[in-house]
Formats: C-alpha cells, structure tokens, sequence
C-alpha cells in the first residue's frame, strides 16, 4: 500500500541533520515505488514506512472542508513553520508564517483568524501567553505545541485558553487530522449558535409583521423601566390600536386584514428611531418604547406614525383603494411607577383618543 499517508506519517522533522535543517524531497515511495510521492528526509535518517498504530486521540472519520479556513503558525523554529505551512497548505487550508509571538500579535490584529497553532517556547516569546490573550481577545481556536511533553500538559494548555495540544516530533497527518477536527467542532460551535440565535429571536418576533411580540415587550419594558427609574433618564410608551379594524376584516377578508398589520410594522421601522423598539401586543394592538425620551418628542413621534398610516393607501383588492386610521396614546414614565402603572397609563390614554372620535393621539398626564 502506498498514499500520502503512509509516505507522510512517520517524519521527524526534528531529527537531527547534517545541516541542521530538515530536507523536503520528493521522490519514490520505499516501499512501493509509487511515484511521485513527497516525502521529507532529515539528513541520513530514512523514513520510517511501516503502518501506523492507530492513536486513540488522533480523530479520525468525516472532517471539515478546509475551504477559507486561515491558520496563524507561530514558532521560532522556521522548519516547523515551513513543515506546517506545506502540510496544511496541501490540505487546503489557507497558511499564514510567524516566527515571533509579536509578529503572531500584528497578524491577528490586522486579519481574522479561524486557528492559531503556536509553539510554548519560543526565545524571548512566550507561547502560553500569545495562546491567552488570542483566547481572551479574539475568536480564534488555538493548538499548543512543544518538544517537552512532560513540562507542558494537555491541562495547561487548555488553561490557556487552547482546544488541542500537538506534541513534537510532528506527524503530518496527525496535525492534519487534529487541525481539522478542531476546524470541524468550530463549524458545528458555529452552527450551533446560530441556530440558538435564530431560535431566541424567533421566539420574541410576531411571525406576521416582523415586530417583538408581547412576551418580548413585557420583559423589555420593566428593563427599560428600571434603567428609566437608576439613570433618572426620560422614558415614554405608545400604545396604538387599528381603528374599526374589525369591519375591515369583515368586508375584505383577514388576509386583507393581515395585509394591514404588515404595513402598520413597516410604517413603525420607517418612523422609529435605532433606540426605540416597537411590539406587536396584541391582535390589532401595538406598543412602543421610546427611551430616552420626553413627551413632546414622543407626541411628534405618535403623530407621524399617525399620519403615515392614514396616508398609506391599501388596495384589499384590484380598483379598490381603501385608508385605515390609528388611534394612539402616549404616556411618560413617572420617577417610581411600576411598569404595570405605566402601561395602565398609555392605555387610558389609547382609550381616550378612541372615546374621542379615533384617529387621534391622547397624552396621559406625567
Ligand atoms: P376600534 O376602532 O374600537 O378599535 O374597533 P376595532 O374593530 O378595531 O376593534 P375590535 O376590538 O372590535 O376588533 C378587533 C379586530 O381585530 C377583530 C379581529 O378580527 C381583528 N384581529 C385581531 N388579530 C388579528 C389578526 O391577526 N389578523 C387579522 N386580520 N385581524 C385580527
Ligand atoms: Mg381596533
Ligand atoms: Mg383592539
């Protein structure tokens, strides 16, 4: 049997040479002749060929695609970082060479690195220290590697902020297979969390209209309530309720109707500014935060709203053309109220520009 695995397992990049450097070669394979093969040679010490015993901590099985993954290699030791940098290169990975943790420090600030592989000792560097500040500052993997097992454990260096620990001599496809283990369990990390973020936001969105939903609202506003309340910063809300909107319904349809919720979301993320946040809070009901906010301000805000809404023409359907109206109320958090008192407010207020004839805005006295 001849492959790149067997030619590449067993070299010993640090075997001593006549030159001190380790040679790369290509040539013929030992023990079949397969050609070509490329193969490293260390001054006089041949290859050694034989199969390797299987390593209980090397992983094996489906790897990641190394496509666009960038790799920091960082050891004084320039045939290590060329060995590394031709392994991983043919791998497929994209390489970049350090020799100093202070030229590893400028790469990382100046491009995103998926895994830095790094030595410990390094003459006036220090390995342990480059793997704890890249975990502490950047979202980087991180495999240790040294020559002195002994002194340096797994343990330590997972202290130090790294995923997996690479003991010198290096074997090819050892580092190969634990680069691309570490690679794969950051992609499904990855994955994970965005799913766990899709998943969180899907549950606080109302799926029609793209807004917060309610559950979302009630633990916002005693947030906000309470930053309002430490800060002594300003806080309104707007309550708005879709006017006659049930007989909209029923002459159109509720698909119709739904078509009228979805516009009234997009009409809050055309008037809404970044800090404020709007909610779907009931069928037809909506809520809005303004922080850091008086109530003239909030008054304006509530009647642009308004007004665009009364200015949006709907077609429920083809040659007809139809408005719907909002009423809204506006109330400004009082030092000390409960956010139940306060959404009391802004309701009343809601309730009042209905008792007044619709289409209006009602301010809740502070
Ligand atoms: P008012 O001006 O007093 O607010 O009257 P209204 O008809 O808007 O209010 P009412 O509370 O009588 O009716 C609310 C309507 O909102 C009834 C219900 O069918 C409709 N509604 C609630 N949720 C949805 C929804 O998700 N989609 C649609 N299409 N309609 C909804
Ligand atoms: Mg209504
Ligand atoms: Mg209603």
């Amino acid at each position: 049997m001849c492959s790149d695995f067997v030619c590449h397992y067993y070299i010993r990049m640090d075997w001593p040479t006549s030159d001190g450097v380790p040679k790369m070669m290509y040539g013929t394979c030992c023990q079949c002749g397969h050609m070509p093969v490329k193969w490293y040679r260390c001054g006089s010490v041949h290859l050694e060929m034989s199969e390797p015993t299987p390593d209980p901590h090397v992983p094996t099985g489906e790897i990641a695609s190394p496509e666009m993954s960038r790799i920091l290699v960082v050891d004084d030791e320039t045939s290590i970082v060329r060995f590394l940098k031709e392994v991983l290169e043919e791998a497929g990975y994209h390489v970049t060479p350090a020799s100093t943790t202070h030229e590893a420090m400028g790469h990382l600030a100046a491009a995103a690195f998926d895994l830095l592989i790094t030595d410990i000792l390094m003459p006036g560097s220090d390995g342990l220290e480059l793997a704890r500040f890249t975990a502490g500052k950047y979202d980087t993997d991180i495999i240790l590697m040294t020559g002195y097992a002994e002194e340096f454990t797994y343990e330590l260096a997972v202290e130090h902020g790294a995923t997996d620990f690479l003991v010198k001599p290096l074997r090819p496809r050892e580092t190969v297979l634990r680069v691309k283990r570490v690679l794969r369990e950051r992609a499904l990390k990855k994955d994970r969390e965005s799913m766990i973020r899709s998943l969180e936001e899907m549950a606080i969105t109302d799926a029609l209209t793209g807004l917060y939903n309610s559950r979302h609202f009630y633990g916002r506003i005693e947030i906000e309530v309470s930053s309002a309340g430490r800060y002594g910063t300003p806080l309104s809300l707007l309550m708005l309720d879709i006017d006659d909107f049930k007989e909209y319904n029923d002459t159109f349809g509720h698909l119709e109707g739904d078509g009228v919720l979805v516009r009234i979301g997009d009409v809050f993320r055309e008037c809404l500014r970044k800090s404020d946040s709007a909610y779907r809070y009931g069928g037809e009901e909506f809520a809005l935060i303004l922080s850091r906010t008086h109530t003239p301000e909030a008054v304006a805000v509530a009647h642009r709203i308004r007004e665009e809404i009364e200015a949006s023409e709907l077609s429920p359907r083809p040659g007809h053309s139809m408005r719907i109206t909002a009423s809204i109320g506006v109330a400004e958090h009082r030092p000390g109220e409960s956010a139940a008192d306060f959404i009391r407010r802004a309701d009343q207020a809601l309730y009042e520009s209905k008792r007044q004839g619709k289409n209006r805005v009602s301010i809740s006295r502070k």
